[in-house]
């Protein structure tokens, strides 16, 4: 059992409803232009925007305040290398295979194959592991059977609101985002030398789009679709 936290007094600006309007109305218009882009320009990007948007994501709640995550950030052309082939063979076998005609009917307006050039292209790559369970503070994970696991809760749930500020984060500093899901995704611990514990979520190239980069014509499901209201 640990013991109760200590409380403190939350600090908290409560905010004119002017103010409160106007930045909500700005952060809808500013996350409405979000496009998930899958042609990168082969253009550095300041690593300060990767480091604080993985330090945005960390602040995202989680069960039991676990934090069941780890960001890994790839710049290394090796290693993207690496992880494109990787991508691109288990894909090259969901698309020519794996997948269901449903699953394909489901994805084929938006014109994705197998070919992944966008992990070697874009600066960088953030691989975002959930941590199935931890290891209990003063064991040694490294070492076979001499670690403590701790139980995580709403891992999943966690990971997936902790990706969601950070691709928030990435927007909102100007930069272009792709959530990719190469399934399945073991090889991404293997590459990265990740522990036992760990499973690849999501794989989210990082950068600016290529000049001539094109997005399919989608849209968003009307709100009248997906807020429901009793009041
Ligand atoms: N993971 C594959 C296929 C794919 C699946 C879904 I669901 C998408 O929304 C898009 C693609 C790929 O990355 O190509």
């Amino acid at each position: 059992m640990s013991e109760r936290a200590e409380m403190i007094p939350l600090n908290f600006e409560r905010l004119p409803e002017a103010e409160q309007l106007e930045r909500s109305r700005t952060f809808l218009a500013r996350m409405r232009t979000r496009r998930t882009v899958r042609d990168f320009a082969q253009v550095p990007v300041p690593f300060e925007l990767i480091e604080n948007a993985i330090a945005t994501a960390c602040t995202a709640p989680s069960g039991a305040n676990q934090q069941p995550w780890t960001f890994a950030v790839v710049s290394n052309l090796e290693l993207k290398r690496r992880i494109r082939a990787a991508a691109e063979a288990e894909e090259r076998e969901n698309y020519a295979h794996r997948m269901s005609t449903e699953w394909r009917d489901a994805i084929s307006h938006l014109g994705t194959d197998w070919q992944k050039p966008h992990l070697e292209h874009a600066p960088y790559l953030i691989i975002v592991f959930q941590q199935a369970y931890g290891f209990a503070p003063g064991t040694n994970p490294g070492a076979d059977g001499d670690a403590a696991k701790v139980k995580h809760y709403y891992v999943a749930e966690s990971v997936g609101i902790a990706v969601g500020m950070l691709l928030a984060s990435l927007h909102q500093a100007g930069l272009a985002t792709l959530t990719h899901t190469p399934s399945p995704m073991a090889f991404l611990r293997e590459i990265l030398q990740r522990p036992a514990n760990e499973r690849a979520y999501v794989v989210i190239p990082v950068g600016y789009p290529a000049a001539d980069a094109q997005v399919p014509a989608i849209t968003k499901k009307p709100l009248s679709e997906t807020l429901i209201h009793w009041d």
